[in-house]
């Protein structure tokens, strides 16, 4: 069965417990606890494949300055930003995040990376209220090369369930990637090997 690890980051109040549980759930309950760090777990099949997903939901966000994300960064194979679509403060933190997640990964297979983080616009149905432009937010996502969506975890449920299903099948097919690179490299190996000393043995 494979293991997926996946962190949910972004400013306080920008709706990551939301999404969290509307995703798990399929609900949409209003007030969730802000003081509980959550890991969640849950079994799901995707794409025929068993996967055990633990989700990371932190209670609150270190300040901006203090961004080490050490921990967060060796934990997870995925990343979920989200921002408030009605607060500018919550998309310049998300800015941060994603620059101290690219700056992490750098000398890792970009690709891996660049498919594992998702920056979300939450908060749609306030648009009313908007802050932060959806060109702003795919600019954004562009720069980092990370995907994009604007939805609303109040009102949207097929659209979050896509976008986690999404982030799991990248990474996913990231780590089939890891799988075959493996087996095929020690099969180099063994092949250079063996041209190197099965021939001159031959020769002798
Ligand atoms: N209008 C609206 N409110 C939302 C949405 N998502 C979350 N909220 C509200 O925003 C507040 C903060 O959400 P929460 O998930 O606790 O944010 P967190 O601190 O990032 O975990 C709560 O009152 C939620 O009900 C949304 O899509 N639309
Ligand atoms: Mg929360």
């Amino acid at each position: 069965m494979a293991e997926v690890k996946v962190a949910v980051l972004g400013g306080s109040g920008a709706g990551k417990s939301a999404l969290t549980v509307r995703f798990l759930t399929r609900r949409f309950i209003g007030e969730y606890a802000s003081n509980a760090e959550c890991i969640y777990t849950k079994h799901l099949c995707l794409d025929g494949r068993q996967i055990h997903l633990e989700i990371y939901d932190p209670c609150s966000q270190p300040q901006q300055g203090k961004l080490s994300l050490t921990d967060e960064l060796h934990w997870a194979d995925g990343f979920i930003i989200v921002y408030d679509i009605s607060d500018r403060a919550s998309f310049a933190f998300a800015k941060a995040l994603l620059y101290r997640i690219r700056e992490s990964h750098i000398g890792v297979c970009k690709k891996m990376v660049e498919s594992s983080v998702f920056l979300v616009g939450n908060k749609q149905d306030l648009c009313h209220m908007r802050e932060v432009g959806w060109d702003e937010g795919q600019k954004l996502a562009m720069d980092n090369k990370c995907q994009f969506c604007e939805l609303s975890a109040a009102e949207h449920c097929q659209e979050v369930v896509a976008m986690f299903t999404k982030v799991l099948r990248n990474i996913t097919s990231n780590f089939k990637v890891k799988e075959k690179r493996r087996p095929s490299g020690s099969k180099s190996m063994a092949k250079l090997i063996n041209n190197m000393f099965g021939k001159r043995r031959k020769s002798v």
